[in-house]
């Protein structure tokens, strides 16, 4: 039996969150998972098409690391696993689920769809379909934040950029080369590594030399860290040290989450290589239920009002599905709309 990597010892009262925080980070990590729910029932009957790939499982990541930022004001990058991303970093589910099913009123109007979500109004820098593709876009951003602030003087130009991708991206040059000019130029940007031990069917550990993806930090002279993805207040522990020392002008950070997909790679992926040994040891570790039963312990909250908080969600979603399915397709004589920034 292989074993599973073991989950670095984070201890919860060490956090010391409010319960504001806590019911912040609870509800945005439930807007994510009923929000993939629902895609995926939407997928099933014929509401959308293509590619989509779920989120689910992996919402600590998501929740901990954006929440830990100022959403609407830092830059988030993400990858073709995007809407949960796109969720905690503001934008609203009825327009993320408008863009899933090619709606006009999503929140790429309809362009995009699953892989695409954008938002400039959120700084929302997408979601990309190639792999690691994401990774100097974000760096730019982080780049441009710095040249503002430091070369033409604007102090209020302290905005941090997370940039999220998956193990398999680790494999890719565009890590290694956007890290080295991170580290040189001391970028606002923390470097998020979803680790969910598989690239479609590809195991993490047949494809990497040096599956601790972040010692890889240290060659560059940059922090590393490992973190329990399946923790939120462990992820959001490691961000807000993170994004402190990127504002601080003192560099980025790579932080390693290890996590889990409860899904296939996409909802076209049957979801047969991973055994069932190993699924069980990760749905054991839900996120939700685990911060959940902290609040609850920890008398941050009641069971009664996190309940309510799920029906509040539920209804979020049901009136997302309404829009999306209500709103117009994009007007074909705009085909060439959006093409150029101006057309804005
Ligand atoms: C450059 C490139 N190569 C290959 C692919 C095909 N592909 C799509 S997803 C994927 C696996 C990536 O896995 P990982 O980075 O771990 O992210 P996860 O899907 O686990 O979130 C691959 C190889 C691609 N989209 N882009
Ligand atoms: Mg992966």
């Amino acid at each position: 039996m292989v074993q599973e990597r073991t989950l670095p010892v984070f201890h919860a009262a060490t956090a010391q969150i409010t319960r504001e925080q806590g019911l912040v980070l609870y509800e945005d990590m439930v807007l994510g998972r009923m929000f993939e729910d629902k895609c995926a029932e939407m997928y099933y009957r014929g509401k959308m098409f293509g590619f989509v790939h779920l989120y689910n499982g992996q919402e600590a990541v998501s929740s901990g690391v954006i929440q830990a930022m100022r959403p609407g004001e830092d830059y988030v990058c993400s990858t073709y696993r995007d809407h949960v991303h796109a969720l905690s970093a503001g934008v609203p589910a009825k327009e993320v689920l408008a863009e899933l099913f090619g709606k006009a009123t999503g929140c790429s109007k309809g362009r995009g769809g699953s892989m695409h979500m954008f938002s400039a109004e959120h700084r929302l820098l997408g979601g990309y379909a190639f792999v690691a593709e994401g990774i100097p876009v974000a760096a730019g951003a982080a780049f441009q934040s710095k040249y503002r602030r430091e070369a033409l003087g604007d102090a209020t130009a302290d905005q941090v950029t997370a940039c999220f991708f998956g193990d398999g991206a680790c494999n890719n040059g565009q890590f290694y080369e956007t890290l080295n000019m991170a580290a040189l130029w001391k970028l606002p940007i923390l470097f998020v590594v979803e680790n969910n031990k598989w690239a479609i069917g590809m195991a993490h550990e047949r494809a990497t030399s040096q599956p601790e993806i972040y010692k890889k930090a240290s060659v560059f002279g940059m922090e590393g860290v490992e973190v329990d993805g399946m923790d939120v207040l462990a992820v959001h522990a490691v961000a807000r040290e993170a994004v402190a020392r990127a504002r601080a002008g003192e560099g980025p950070t790579l932080i390693e989450a290890l996590t889990y997909r409860f899904r296939g790679h996409s909802l076209a992926d049957p979801d047969e290589l991973r055994t069932k040994t190993e699924k069980e040891f990760w749905f054991a570790r839900d996120p939700i239920t685990r911060l959940a039963a902290y609040l609850v312990e920890q008398n941050l909250a009641q069971q009664e009002e996190l309940k309510a908080i799920d029906r509040k969600i539920q209804q979020t979603i049901d009136e997302a599905v309404q829009f999306a399915e209500s709103s117009p397709e994009p007007d074909p004589s705009e085909l060439y709309r959006f093409i150029f920034a101006e057309d804005e």
